[in-house]
């Protein structure tokens, strides 16, 4: 493999980053059809410079794959429950093939007739959500995802991990253009970034963390032996609880305490379910043009000098297109000393 070393970083082209993780999964026991999807989603984290889901995430994939409780053999099973309703049962592999096997029938229900809903059970779910979304704003339809983690994260008022740092994305397309994305935890900042923060000797911004004694800390290793918290006080405690909710005991899956007992210690990514909405703005708004009003929003936004969510994502995006993408040097020898098919 060709790359480029300079410094501390070490260059390389979107097709090295994908080609490179697809060998890691399947030297650890993936098929080619489930390391497909989370090799793509991986070079797409690197490529947007999504730094806690891109290539850091894969040594972590690795020590999932090696749970006792994921399932390599795992093939997902598509049920085509109701008009609206679609799930899939990922069979304890990874999300991101049974998003993909259940994806046409989710869009087909969605456009037929104008919302649907998509229920993911028994996943290891380690991946940012608005690579999903944004296959969804590609088929015109309006989306929201949300999943729950591991209970790493103190309710607001409380001192002990009981939810996960639960990411909710929404997705709106836009005619000619990229579409409007948000993707965030519910925890002040992903873990993936207090990991970061770790590595690279940083502290924390108050109010992200508490110690193990339950007093605020702006130290990472301090931060993942305590509790993180939710961003926006009671507002962020209550959305997380939502989450939890909606992509836990409604579609019959676990929460992120359960999460974290199924790991039983293994420190895997979190095991449960996600659940996605898509709506079709043709068929809810009727011949109206609803694009008029939400690019006048967008513009209200924009023309007063903020930045619309997603922007920096897409900008990152074009650079890597054209340059490819540059990885700390400690990130690329911890891969390449992991077997590669
Ligand atoms: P951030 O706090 O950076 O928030 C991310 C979102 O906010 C992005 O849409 C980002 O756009 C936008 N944003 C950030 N700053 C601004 C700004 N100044 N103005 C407007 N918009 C802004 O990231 P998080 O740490 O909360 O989450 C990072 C990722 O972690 C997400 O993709 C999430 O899905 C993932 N995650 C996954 C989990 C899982 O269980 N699978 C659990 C928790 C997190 P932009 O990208 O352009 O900066
Ligand atoms: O960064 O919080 C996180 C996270 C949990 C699962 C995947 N990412």
């Amino acid at each position: 493999m060709n790359q480029a070393h300079s410094g501390d970083t070490v260059a390389l082209g979107l097709d090295q980053v994908f080609e490179l993780s697809k060998a890691v999964l399947i030297a650890a026991g993936l098929s080619e059809a489930q390391a497909t999807p989370v090799a793509r989603v991986i070079t797409e984290g690197q490529r947007d410079e999504c730094h806690s889901h891109g290539l850091f995430r894969l040594p972590g994939c690795v020590q999932t794959i090696n749970h006792p409780r994921f399932n390599r053999a795992a093939a997902p099973v598509v049920e085509n429950t109701t008009a609206a309703v679609t799930k899939v049962d990922a069979g304890f592999g990874f999300s991101l093939p049974a998003f993909e096997a259940a994806l046409p029938t989710f869009v087909e229900k969605a456009k037929s007739i104008g919302v649907a809903v998509l229920a993911i059970n028994h996943c290891f779910h380690f991946s940012a959500l608005w690579p999903e979304i944004e296959m969804l704003t590609a088929q015109g339809l309006v989306a929201i995802a949300m999943t729950p983690s591991h209970s790493w994260v103190a309710p607001a008022g409380g001192t002990k991990g009981a939810l996960g740092t639960n990411p909710i994305a929404f997705g709106w397309p836009r005619e000619g253009q990229n579409p409007y994305v948000f993707d965030f935890a519910t925890s002040a900042i992903a873990r993936g970034d207090i990991s970061l923060h770790k590595m690279a000797g940083k502290p924390l911004q108050p109010g992200w963390a508490i110690d193990a004694d339950g007093n605020p800390t702006t130290d990472a290793a301090a931060a993942l032996d305590g509790a993180m918290l939710t961003f926006g006080g009671h507002k962020g405690s209550a959305l997380s609880t939502m989450i939890e909710l909606l992509a836990g005991p409604l579609i019959a899956d676990m929460t992120s305490l359960e999460s974290m007992d199924f790991d039983d210690g293994v420190k895997a990514a979190p095991a449960h379910g996600e659940i996605l909405i898509a709506f079709d703005p043709k068929i809810l708004g009727g011949t109206r043009d609803n694009q008029a009003s939400s690019e006048r929003l967008f513009s209200a936004i924009s023309d007063q000098g903020a930045r619309l969510p997603s922007l920096r994502r897409y900008e990152a995006r074009a650079r890597s297109l054209a340059y490819g993408v540059r990885i700390p040097r400690h990130l690329y020898e911890q891969i390449m000393s992991l077997p590669r098919a």
